[in-house]
């Protein structure tokens, strides 16, 4: 597949974002004829619709682009954030297009290793951390996927030592063919129900990552993860696990205070919790799964160690921002689901001013205000989910106070009023931001701002 993808081939380029602006640079370059549809009008799309004019793309803007009857196209490359089954694709399917997307065009041109990193949270640390210990080790590396950056535009400069490293999505799983030689998925819980039809949708397309591996591929997976080791069994590759409850013979766990690498019954220590530069349990587990794939790379547990020693939270995730007046101010923006906003607030022994609620992703928050009592002090709510969290909260017998505020500005005041000296102000929202943000990280830095602000 893909082998034919040259001068006479034609392919259609399904939204126009980060993803198939790339797509766009490479398949221009191999002389492939292209069409690029998006939504959004011309002055929507800003400067990349001349970047992609300049690089041979026919566009099909505006709202109704999407309603074009698609023929004769010989692939069809679909951008993350859009579903594969919509009638515009599905009509270039029957007209005998093949439907893929960047990344399974990565996978199959990739010359060297690539080591594939998925799960509903834990993702981008552990792809990030990943690729620093290789980078430590001298290999080299292009770390990108849903991180923020495709890789296709770098197939020409790979050989045969280049390992890439992924974070995959979903999203990005669901059309692929080929599944990495080393994969790991970090965990899995209800997240993106608004995009996907059914968990078990969403469950399916993880297992992508591993479900087309060859017998000598690896895969990693999280031991305390239920629906993870249920779907261990139909792994074709070799089965690795790491866990931080119980022994495992092919991994990485916990002995006492020390994490392990383990084979069979051999034991090879890695280094103290205590030495790991990240707060929270579940950075232990990212950190247990890094070890594991690095391990697989071949690299010494001297480098392994000395890597994870020095390795620095990425931004958004349990970043702390500030200290003011004993106060400590921490940006949690990635936690776009109630899961990752629980071992958010787990990873504080101090009482949490907690800041949450954003756009409304179907997810259930049940859970996400059981862990309130004995931990959050005050809840400041905003955005589209704060009516419906107020209801829960309001509900338990031992529930916090709460504020409802009109944004994170009025949020950011409210908590440097009410937090004292010793407690941690803490925005870990549990939803995405896009009823207020254009995303996550432009959340977090309007955060940050507004923390550095404060007097
Ligand atoms: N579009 C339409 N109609 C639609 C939907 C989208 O025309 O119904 C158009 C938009 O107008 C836009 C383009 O499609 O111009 C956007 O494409 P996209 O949303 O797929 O985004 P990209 O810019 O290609 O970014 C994608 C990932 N986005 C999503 O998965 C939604 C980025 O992950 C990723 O970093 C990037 O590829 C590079 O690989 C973001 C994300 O939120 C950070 N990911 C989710 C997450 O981490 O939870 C999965």
């Amino acid at each position: 597949m893909f082998a034919d993808l040259g001068a006479g081939k034609r392919c259609a380029l399904i939204g126009l974002g980060l993803t198939n602006q790339a797509v766009a640079e490479y398949l221009a370059k191999l002389g492939v004829s292209l069409v690029g549809y998006d939504q959004k009008t011309r002055s929507e799309l800003g400067a990349a619709a001349q970047t992609l004019e300049e690089l041979g793309v026919d566009l099909k803007l505006g709202p109704e682009s999407f309603t074009r009857h698609l023929t004769g196209f010989d692939y069809v490359f679909v951008s993350p954030g859009i579903r594969a089954d919509i009638p515009l694709v599905k009509a270039a399917a029957a007209d005998g297009a093949i439907i893929t997307n960047e990344i399974d065009l990565l996978l199959h041109l990739a010359p060297g290793l690539v080591i594939g990193i998925t799960g509903s949270s834990g993702k981008t640390t552990t792809t990030s951390l990943v690729g620093h210990i290789l980078q430590q080790a001298g290999r080299l590396v292009l770390v990108g996927g849903n991180i923020g950056e495709p890789l296709i535009t770098k197939v020409p400069e790979m050989t045969e030592q280049t390992i890439l490293v992924l974070e995959l999505s979903s999203f990005q799983l669901m059309n692929v063919r080929k599944s990495p030689q080393l994969a790991l998925i970090t965990n899995i819980t209800p997240n993106h129900l608004d995009y996907h039809t059914s968990m078990q949708e969403y469950i399916e397309a993880k297992k992508q990552i591993f479900s087309r591996q060859e017998k000598c591929d690896t895969v990693v997976l999280n031991a305390d993860d239920p629906v993870l080791m249920y779907l261990a069994a139909e792994a074709p590759g070799q089965l690795f696990t790491f866990s931080r409850q119980r022994r495992v013979t092919n991994g990485a766990c916990l002995e006492g205070d020390q994490l392990v690498l383990t084979t069979g019954e051999a034991v090879r220590p890695v280094l103290p919790i205590s030495e790991i530069p990240l707060r929270g349990a579940h950075n232990v587990e990212n950190v247990l799964a890094a070890a594991v794939l690095t391990d697989r790379c071949g690299v010494t547990l001297e480098v392994i160690r000395e890597a994870i020693r020095d390795f620095r939270p990425v931004e958004h995730r349990l970043e702390l921002v500030r200290e003011l007046d004993g106060v400590k101010y921490y940006n949690d923006s990635i936690a776009t689901s109630p899961a990752r906003a629980i071992a958010g607030i787990r990873s504080f022994s101090e009482p949490v001013i907690l800041i949450a609620g954003g756009y409304d992703k179907k997810l259930p928050f049940d859970e996400f205000v059981r862990e309130f009592p004995g931990r959050v002090r005050h809840l400041l709510l905003l955005g589209a989910t704060a009516p419906l969290i107020a209801k829960l909260v309001d509900a338990l017998p031992d529930g916090p106070d709460y504020t409802l505020c009109a944004s994170l500005e009025e949020a950011v005041n409210k908590a440097r009023q009410i937090a004292v000296a010793g407690e941690v102000v803490l925005l870990s929202p549990a939803c995405a931001s896009f009823d207020m943000f254009p995303n996550y990280r432009e959340r977090g830095r309007v955060f940050k701002e507004l923390v550095s602000e404060l007097k």
